[in-house]
């Protein structure tokens, strides 16, 4: 079979590292629902500080978070401007319309950007017919674009559409430590535009479980109230916070090798007949395969029978994810398996 198993699907898989399993173990913990789980308070209080919010919320997961921001900045029946690729949109199994009763308004970006213009011409004006606009939301780096960094002037572009309009800005930071190391800036920087931000200790931060939610704290105080409502009360929590804690303080500066990494596997890639690769900013390397005659999922299928993974994006799409539990060999290994399987040895 093969010798090496490569798992680039995403970098959700990463395992928790010793040192965040000795802090799990040795956790001080209490029940959360009380507020007396002095890890999670802690989390809930560098997260905030370290995005220059007011207060944290931890979350069960990014998908979580971004729904209870939804829930919390709108009203049943508004609507929401999203980018028509972006997770919410795309991942998140309309839980926003189930679960919220919102309408969610996707406008085509360009590498995962908005158009400034054209999300103030869809914020709804008063007229009976016409839904409210609750809420406006971006997702830096963009996943489905290829974990693209939205640039710093066309966000500022719309959060002052946004607070000309009195609309809330959430961003879906899921990743938003690699856009922050890959650009040299403080996510600090990154974030001061929204009204709120989630972001993932459990991506390429290598946490096991868990997001942060961050913003004003009266409205962290009712985002408590809907993550209790979904069941997302986790009382001793501080076992999973404990992790997350070792994620912000040691796995932050790392991302950058992992962007190397991606630097290279699209380099080599790039090399090959009948792939045409995006040039990654961050992480994820999106390749075109079509021209290898192969679809993306018969690709996919094809290159974990020599143990490497990948996930098809779209039928000619493959995305590649580096992270933390890759390194350089196991990039050299993937792209000698790509070879291979373009070959047809
Ligand atoms: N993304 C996952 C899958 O759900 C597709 C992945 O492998 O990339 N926002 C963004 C931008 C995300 O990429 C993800 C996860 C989430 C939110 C949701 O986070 P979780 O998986 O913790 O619910």
């Amino acid at each position: 079979m093969y010798d090496r198993r490569v798992d680039l699907r995403s970098d959700t898989v990463t395992k928790p590292t010793p040192e965040m399993r000795r802090a799990m173990y040795e956790a001080e913990v209490g029940d959360d629902v009380y507020r007396e789980d002095p890890t999670v308070n802690r989390l809930e209080e560098v997260g905030a500080a370290r995005l220059g919010k007011e207060a944290g919320l931890f979350v069960t997961s990014g998908t979580q978070g971004n729904l209870i921001a939804i829930l919390t900045h709108t009203q049943p029946g508004q609507e929401v401007i999203l980018e028509q690729e972006s997770h919410i949109y795309y991942y998140e199994v309309a839980g926003s319309a189930l679960i919220g009763g919102v309408q969610l308004r996707p406008l085509q970006g360009k590498d995962g950007a908005l158009d400034p213009a054209e999300v103030e011409a869809s914020i709804r004006p008063d007229n009976i017919h016409y839904p409210d606009t609750g809420l406006i939301v971006l997702e830096n780096t963009h996943n489905r674009a290829g974990g693209t960094i939205i640039p710093g002037e066309n966000i500022e572009a719309i959060a002052r559409i946004a607070a000309r309009h009195n609309l809330p800005l959430h961003l879906d930071g899921a990743r938003i430590f690699n856009a922050a190391i890959a650009l040299g800036k403080p996510v600090v920087e990154l974030a001061r535009p929204f009204t709120s931000v989630m972001f993932c200790l459990s991506k390429g931060l290598g946490a096991p479980v868990g997001s942060l939610l961050v913003g004003p704290r009266d409205w962290i105080e009712k985002a408590r109230k809907w993550r209790k409502r979904l069941g997302g009360g986790m009382r001793q929590a501080g076992i999973l916070a404990a992790a997350g804690l070792v994620a912000l303080e040691k796995m932050v500066d790392r991302l950058a090798e992992d962007h190397e990494n991606a630097r290279r596997l699209a380099e080599g890639l790039g090399n090959l007949p009948g792939l045409s690769v995006v040039p990654p900013q961050t992480n994820m390397v999106l390749v075109d395969v079509s021209a290898t005659g192969f679809s993306a999922p018969t690709f996919v299928a094809r290159l974990a029978q020599y143990g490497v993974l990948a996930v098809d994006m779209s039928p000619s799409k493959v995305r590649f994810v580096t992270h933390k539990d890759v390194d350089r060999e196991d990039i050299e290994y993937a792209l000698r398996a790509v070879e291979k399987l373009i070959k047809g040895d």
